[in-house]
């Protein structure tokens, strides 16, 4: 059985709201946590998150606020952008963008004026909303075009790429994606952004933990800017963090603040300021490498049971596995898979016949169980799991589901998640 973490004012103050907390914290110690995008942070970033670091306003930037009072929270800041520009290797990091999207909007604002052309990989095909797609901000006050992926590969097509691009000439090429399972090529957009001189953002979100810890390259030769989340491979707080060439310092900064942005929130700096700490040890080399080991181990034991790769397999943290062979849509495996204690998200795959809330595929990823300790011994077992969820859903077998549902909560229990002690 898993315990909570205490949390005695909380709980004095609003039972409701810390029952629900510690609801939460069984929910995650519990389940078998498969979305890529998520992790568990140390607890040591957790307690960084809830400091009295977030009473403070401090717009600007160290040693150029609007506000006094700023001994403290300038060395914080300091601190996690000195950490940034080591653990990636950069020039330039800003640490305040309150998320991914904001961060991304802010290399708009720096690089392009509304109606301007832009360029991304499209959201069906594994691209990031942000990326110029059409319900986006980004795709309704610029001109989104975008590419995707080939129909017999699924990878990039890198002449498709280079014709748009020298079509439509954008200010911005994005690369980078949520539901792109292979390694990508920076030198080659980096390539084509040159050629018609644009200003190439890489969106490292996905894999910033995979590449601070050198299990993936890095965009840094190639890309004039970087954008990421803290929160899902890098194992951080929710946040993100711009970063660039010297020459970009302060277009970037301008854009998030005062162009985006107000105070920064700097309980969150503190955490991310931990995370690249803790990124910089060499054991985080030794996890950024055991997520891609898993994740290529289960895919392999996904292969040996039928399951449809996109793409073949993975080379990263991520596994998008079309469904449509199996004839179980992607939400209702989802949904299935959830009331097993398997927590996936359903996704389209590229040129998915179906609607996006309702699509072929799952996506799933390596990066919270490997924060576990969990390895590649155990993804056949997962792979077992899935395959047996995914046939109940088809059949409706709720017995089926239940019985998973235990398995997965005695394996859980043999592996204590960061953060989330559980009682032995
Ligand atoms: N929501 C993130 C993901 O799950 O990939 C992208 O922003």
């Amino acid at each position: 059985m898993t315990q909570s973490l205490p949390h005695p004012a909380l709980a004095a103050a609003d039972p409701e709201l810390a029952a629900l907390v510690g609801a939460e914290e069984r929910l995650q110690a519990d389940t078998l946590r498969l979305i890529p995008s998520e992790n568990y942070v140390s607890t040591a970033v957790l307690e960084a998150t809830g400091t009295v670091l977030q009473n403070k306003y401090s717009e600007g930037y160290a040693g150029r606020r609007y506000y006094e009072g700023q001994q403290n929270i300038d060395l914080v800041e300091t601190l996690a952008v000195e950490r940034a520009k080591a653990v990636f290797g950069v020039e330039h990091a800003n640490v305040q963008p309150y998320s991914g999207s904001p961060a991304n909007l802010a290399a708009y604002l720096a690089f392009a004026r509304p109606g301007d052309t832009v360029m991304g990989m499209s959201l069906p095909m594994g691209g990031h909303l942000t990326h110029g797609w059409g319900v986006s901000a980004t795709g309704t006050w610029f001109n989104g075009v975008q590419y995707g992926v080939r129909h017999d590969t699924a990878r990039i097509d890198f002449d498709e790429v280079r014709d748009l691009a020298r079509k439509e000439r954008p200010k911005i090429i994005f690369c980078g994606g949520t539901a792109v399972p292979r390694t990508i090529d920076f030198a080659a957009f980096g390539e084509i952004a040159r050629e018609v001189d644009a200003v190439l953002v890489a969106d490292i979100a996905h894999i910033a933990g995979l590449v601070a810890g050198g299990a993936h390259p890095s965009p840094v030769p190639h890309a004039d800017v970087i954008s990421t989340t803290t929160h899902k491979t890098l194992r951080g707080p929710r946040g993100a963090m711009l970063m660039s060439r010297a020459t970009h310092a302060k277009a970037i900064d301008k854009a998030v603040f005062p162009g985006l942005q107000g105070g920064p929130h700097n309980h969150t700096t503190a955490a991310i300021a931990l995370a690249l700490h803790e990124a910089a040890a060499p054991s985080f080399r030794d996890y950024a490498h055991a997520v891609v080991a898993n994740a290529k181990a289960l895919a392999e034991a996904l292969l040996a049971r039928g399951f449809d790769l996109v793409s073949g397999g993975t080379d990263n943290h991520l596994v998008l596995i079309d469904l449509t062979n199996k004839d179980v849509p992607g939400k209702v495996a989802a949904k299935a898979l959830d009331r097993a204690g398997i927590v996936v998200n359903y996704n389209t795959v590229p040129f998915d016949p179906r609607k996006p809330f309702d699509p072929s595929g799952i996506r799933i990823g390596t990066p919270s169980l490997t924060s576990r300790g969990l390895g590649t011994d155990l993804m056949p077992q997962i792979a077992e799991w899935i395959d047996r969820g995914v046939t109940a859903a088809g059949k409706g077998d709720e017995e089926e589901l239940a019985a998973l549902r235990g398995e997965v909560a005695e394996l859980m229990a043999r592996y204590p998640a960061p953060g989330l002690p559980i009682a032995g």
